[in-house]
Formats: structure tokens, sequence, C-alpha cells
């Protein structure tokens, strides 16, 4: 009997630290040993001028989330899951969405029950939290965190989910007493009501108004305010999907005092910008999102946030829904005011080759930072290190083989989602996973769904190492 199950033989093996010529060794699922020569295995899979990878990790992806009444989401764990192995990812963080006047724990099991037996690569939730009642923070939510659920998400704006200052404080106040981490949707909600107000008194419907309810101000006001009630309530925060240079900076200048204030960003802010929903008809629907992408200037500012570690992770925010239909973009209420179009765009696939080909191939950042901001920074931040996001012995086979040479143009027959359409249909891309593997299983390979749903399992997490003590760096 052979050592191993599989040796990786050939590649070049990339870390968030390291660059190096090594076969992996994996047995049990496991990576076992790194090195030359490591002898025979049952299967040897060439990776001759190939990079391995630690396999994607995306951290704030939407799937099977319940939607306003007519709306429904275009992917569920399957069709999201598949498409996240075909963009190079081994582990997924979707939102488990607490509706208000719903339990935690009810929100959690149903959400649990669309996931079982579903997933093609790993999976972990992220909790909502709409209705933080007294029940949900004296009890369903310490409860979870212990549980595993170790990370929340809260929005200061949209009906139904903003929560007050006040509210925030409280599930801060949760925050720093069990060490869970603290996402924060920062758009400042009565702005964007009152513009929306005057922009559709003036006739101003089209989708690409929607950029113009929620300016720059708009974002970098409520950046600052969650950033201060972080402080006030000594806990660490993670700002999400960060769109422009003044909510950038924000960051930055907490991170400077001293503050744990962490941030993200994600493909739609350094690729497209708000002219994209400037298209005829509802075609601009594609493109809406929140916050929304803003200009050339902003994506620099992003880049620079990704190369100089104000961003520490970069997700897709995958949060699709169709274009054709009526259950999608184009709603029929959707096309009488942009206030109603469905907010989200898809991209858990074409994350990872955008960053590649648009920051590795370009010179923008290197490979180790590459990984850094795909796999291992997330894992680090959302408590899966070290068992997910690198290549180690003890690790989780969790790896992609990258093509750093294949160019492709990227259309949405590549994605596998359950979309109808890719924002970023038509850009040139230089860089493509050509096999994903979860724990020594291949997913997918040279373009060919070969894993099957039953494979992918949940991750309980442990509390974020980042999230300890308090939301001040000690120094
Ligand atoms: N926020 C998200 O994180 N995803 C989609 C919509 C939104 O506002
Ligand atoms: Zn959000
Ligand atoms: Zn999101």
């Amino acid at each position: 009997m052979n050592r191993f199950d599989t040796i990786i033989r050939g590649g070049t093996v990339v870390t968030a630290a390291d660059t190096f010529k090594s076969d992996v060794a994996i047995k049990g699922g496991r990576i076992v040993a790194l090195g030359l020569d490591l002898g025979e295995a049952e299967t040897v899979l060439d990776a001759t001028d190939k990079l391995v990878l630690p396999g994607g990790i995306d951290s704030h992806v939407h799937l099977a989330q319940p939607q306003a009444s007519g709306v429904v989401i275009a992917d569920d764990f399957l069709t999201g899951t598949r498409s996240a192995a075909f963009g190079g990812n081994t582990t997924v963080l979707p939102f488990c969405l607490q509706e208000k006047g719903q339990s935690l724990r009810e929100a959690v099991k149903a959400y649990h029950a669309e996931a079982e037996g579903r997933c093609f690569v790993d999976v972990s939730f992220h909790l909502i939290i709409s209705d933080p009642t007294e029940q949900v923070l004296g009890q369903e939510l310490p409860a979870l965190i212990e549980a595993g659920y170790t990370s929340f998400k809260v929005f200061m704006t949209y009906d139904g989910l903003a929560l007050t200052d006040w509210q925030m404080l409280d599930v801060m106040a949760v925050a720093r007493e069990t060490g869970a981490l603290v996402m924060v949707h920062a758009e400042n909600y009565d702005a964007i009501r009152f513009l929306t107000d005057r922009l559709e008194k003036a006739g101003k419907t089209a989708p690409k108004y929607h950029a113009a309810s929620r300016p720059i101000p708009v974002e970098r006001e409520a950046t600052h305010r969650a950033i201060s009630l972080a402080e006030l309530s000594d806990v660490p925060v993670m700002i999400v999907h960060v769109s422009n240079r003044e909510a950038m900076e924000e960051i930055r200048r907490a991170q400077t005092k001293g503050l744990k204030v962490f941030g993200e960003t994600c493909p739609q802010y350094l690729v497209l910008t708000e002219r994209d929903l400037d298209k005829i008809d509802m075609e601009g629907a594609k493109f809406v999102c929140s916050p929304p992408p803003r200009d050339n200037e902003s994506q620099v500012a992003c880049w620079e946030g990704l190369q100089q570690g104000v961003f520490s992770v970069f997700s897709s925010d995958h949060c699709p829904y169709r274009y054709e239909g009526d259950a999608g973009k184009q709603l029929p209420k959707g096309k009488s005011s942009f206030r109603w179009v469905p907010n989200g765009i898809p991209g858990i696939a074409a994350r990872l080759p955008i960053l590649f080909s648009e920051g590795v191939v370009k010179g923008r950042i290197d490979l180790n930072r590459f990984v850094a901001l795909s796999a291992t920074n997330h894992a680090k931040t959302y408590g899966l290190y070290p068992r997910k996001g690198t290549i180690a012995v003890g690790s989780d086979a969790d790896i992609a083989i990258w093509d750093p040479e294949l160019k492709q143009t990227l259309s949405h027959t590549m994605l596998h989602d359950g979309c109808d359409y890719s924002p970023y249909e038509g850009l040139e891309i230089t860089g493509w996973p050509v096999l994903t593997m979860v724990r020594g299983t291949i997913v997918v390979r040279n373009g060919a769904l070969v894993g099957t749903p039953r494979h992918g399992e949940y991750l309980p997490r442990e509390k974020s190492a980042l999230a300890q003590d308090g939301g001040r760096n000690r120094r």
C-alpha cells in the first residue's frame, strides 16, 4: 500500500509567506508532507508549470437567503458552492439571516437544513442580527457564539435590517463579552432614504440613480460611526465591502491609532464603476449593489488598501439575482424605481481570477499577498486557521492548482452559478484555477465538475484570534 493517497508533483507552492518548489503529499484529506522525492501515491497529479495555492476562502457570500416578497436569490447551497469550486474556492462563509421577529436559533436551524447534503465545498455561517431582542442578546447569541458561530454582521441601513446606534452598542457589548467578531455594513440609512425620496420626486428612477442615492459621504459617515461605536465598546470590527478612498482612510486612521479595525473590499470596487449602472433600459440593474461601484480614483484607492494591508480580506459579496424574469433584477416594482431593484451582484467564481489577473499579473500585488487576501487572512480572521487557508503539514488538503498563463475572456458560462449573467462579462483574464480539491478530494478539474454535493462539510469555528482582548492593539 502506498504511503500517500495523492501527491501533487512538480508545482510551485505559494503561501502567504513563501513561494517554493515542492511536492505536496496528502493522506486522509490532510497535507502530510511537503518536499521533493516524496515517493509514491495512489494518485499523482502533475503540477508542472502550475501554482499550488491554498483553496480560496470567500468569507462574504449570500446563498439561499430569504428575500423581500417576490424576489428570489439566484443561488442556493448547491449552485453557489458549485460555482465557488469552479473559481478555486474550497470554503465559503455565507450569512444566516435572522428575520425580524424570528428567533436566531430557528434561523440557524432552517439555514442548516438548506445546506445539508448540498455543498460541494466546506461552509461555515456568519449570523446576521436584525432583531436584537433581550432573548437574542442575553441567550441565543452568546450560546451560538460558543457553539462556533463566532462572527455576525449588522446593517446600518435597509428597512427591516438597520440597527440603531443603541442596538449596535447592544450587540457590540455581546461581542465584547464573548470574543465574537462584528462585521458592519456601513451606510447611513436616513441619508439614503432622504436622497432616494428626492430622486424619485424628481423622476430620477432609472437604475443609475442607485449610485446617486448613496454617494461616498453616506458610506464614509457610517464607517466613521461604526468605528467609533466599536471603539466605545472596546471591540474589534470588520468593515465589509468598502468601496472608496474616504471610507478606506477612516479605517486606516483607526488602524494607525492602534484600533483593531479590519477592512474588506470586493471585485466590484476594482473593476466596475458607476458608469456601468448607466446602461439602456434595465441593463444598469445588473450592477446594482451596495455600496455602489464608484469611479476610477476609488478603484485606485481600493488597490492601495489591498497593497498596504488596510484591507486584509478580499471577498466577493456574492449576492446574485437573475436578470431575466420577474423575481430578480427586473422585478416589476424595480422597473418603477431603482429603490426596489434587488441589491447585489454575483461574483463567487470570478473573485479570484479577477484578483489574480488584475492584481498579480498586472504587478499590483505579489503572489503571497494574493494568497493572504484570498485565503489565509480569511481563515485567520474567522477562526479557521491553520486548519484552513494555508499549505502546511497538518492542514486540510484544500488546494487550488492554478495555470498562471491561461488566458480567457470571462463569460458567464464558465462560472456555473444559478444566475443568468455576470457583471464581469467580457473581462480579459490571465490565470485560472484548473483544479480545485477539498480535503484531498477533487471537486473541479479542467473545467469539469467531478465532486459531489455531499462532500462539503459544515465547519464550526474558533473565536477569531484577532478578536481577543478587546478592540485595541495592546502595546
Ligand atoms: N450588503 C451585502 O453585504 N450584500 C448584498 C447587499 C448588501 O447591501
Ligand atoms: Zn452589506
Ligand atoms: Zn453581502
